[in-house]
């Protein structure tokens, strides 16, 4: 995110579109409120989306009401086309190097002002609550999106568990920084390991889930195995992968990317059209695997499109002054 590149042209945003049309149906379905119909058909177009992968798959309960009607960017997109800089800068260096990653054994700590700190098994915090799917936009800072059926349960499920204590004002994000599973660690882009934050409230909130899987199957390792964030108000960066801790603190947390370049990703980074990034407008962005190139950009919404859900959590905030 530090360079600004000019855009990738990828062979696979000029895949035809026969093969998602299915899902498509399923949406508009659900959008019709036809839900019995949708959830019979939910299974299908998933697993002919995701026909050419190895990964397990994931059962999940289709959530309607966290389910936008955009059409859904291609599985090869969601998988190929990937920020996750332990792996590498490129767009394409994750989906190539992320198979050393090794997601079992995996622990999660919980811990900091919180009344029963906890470190949980991947499997044991996997069933912690029912696994729902929810279609959300994704939007990266750098102006591009797309649209990802996601896998999770909402954070606020956990944070119930461990109880934070009346101080706790802010959740920090680690994740994993192993220089003999992630080759990216040894180029100095970013100070590892990965840290995210949020407030509590913005934690809490119905929409952030945390996340284990997407299109039906476990969550591939360039997209974060095997557990993330998936905030989706905010840039794609807040949505931190492959977290190993999740800290209750009363400080506001220095994150990786305020602290690499505090002037252009702030602690906020709610998606917001009419905030500009230093070095380049956020009013538009180009959606991975809508048609390439020639599709043109389309508007950016405010707290990308989720303001009715998000917005009061900013009342009265100078948006310009918390970006
Ligand atoms: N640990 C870690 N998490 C990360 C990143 C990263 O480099 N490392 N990149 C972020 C950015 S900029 C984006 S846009 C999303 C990309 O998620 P996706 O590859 O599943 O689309 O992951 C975010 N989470
Ligand atoms: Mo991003």
């Amino acid at each position: 995110m530090l360079i600004k590149r000019p855009d990738p042209i990828l062979s696979s945003e000029i895949t035809p579109r026969g093969v998602f049309e299915g899902r498509r149906g399923f949406l508009q379905k659900a959008a019709a409120g036809s839900i019995a119909a949708a959830a019979l058909e939910l299974a299908l177009p998933g697993r002919l989306l995701a026909q050419n992968s190895a990964a397990p798959k994931l059962a999940a309960k289709p959530n309607s009401s966290y389910t936008v009607t955009d059409r859904t960017t291609p599985y090869k997109d969601v998988t190929t086309y990937n920020n996750y800089y332990e792996f590498g800068t490129d767009k394409s260096d994750p989906a190539e190097t992320a198979h050393t990653l090794k997601t079992r054994p995996w622990t999660i700590q919980v811990d900091g002002l919180v009344k029963s700190p906890m470190t949980f098994g991947i499997d044991d915090l996997l069933k912690l609550a029912p696994l729902e799917e929810r279609v959300y936009r994704h939007r990266c800072v750098e102006g591009w999106s797309m649209v990802i059926p996601w896998i999770g349960f909402p954070l606020s499920a956990l944070l119930a568990r461990v109880a934070p204590t009346g101080d706790a004002k802010y959740v920090e994000f680690v994740t994993l920084a192993d220089k003999s599973q992630m080759p990216g660690l040894n180029a100095g882009v970013l100070d590892w390991p990965y840290r995210e934050g949020l407030r509590l409230d913005e934690a809490n909130h119905p929409l952030t889930l945390l996340t284990f899987g997407l299109y039906g199957e476990v969550l591939p390792n360039q997209n974060g195995a095997p557990v993330r964030l998936v905030v989706p108000w905010k840039y794609g960066f807040k949505s931190a992968k492959s977290i190993v801790r999740i800290s209750l603190t009363n400080r506001l947390p220095l994150t990786s990317w305020n602290r690499a370049a505090p002037s252009e990703y702030g602690f906020y980074s709610n998606v917001n059209p009419n905030v500009d990034h230093p070095r380049w407008s956020q009013a538009t962005e180009r959606r991975i695997g809508a048609g390439g190139v020639f599709t043109p950009k389309q508007k950016t919404l405010m707290f990308n499109g989720y303001e009715s859900e998000v917005g009061q959590l900013y009342a009265g905030m100078d948006l310009r002054k918390f970006f």
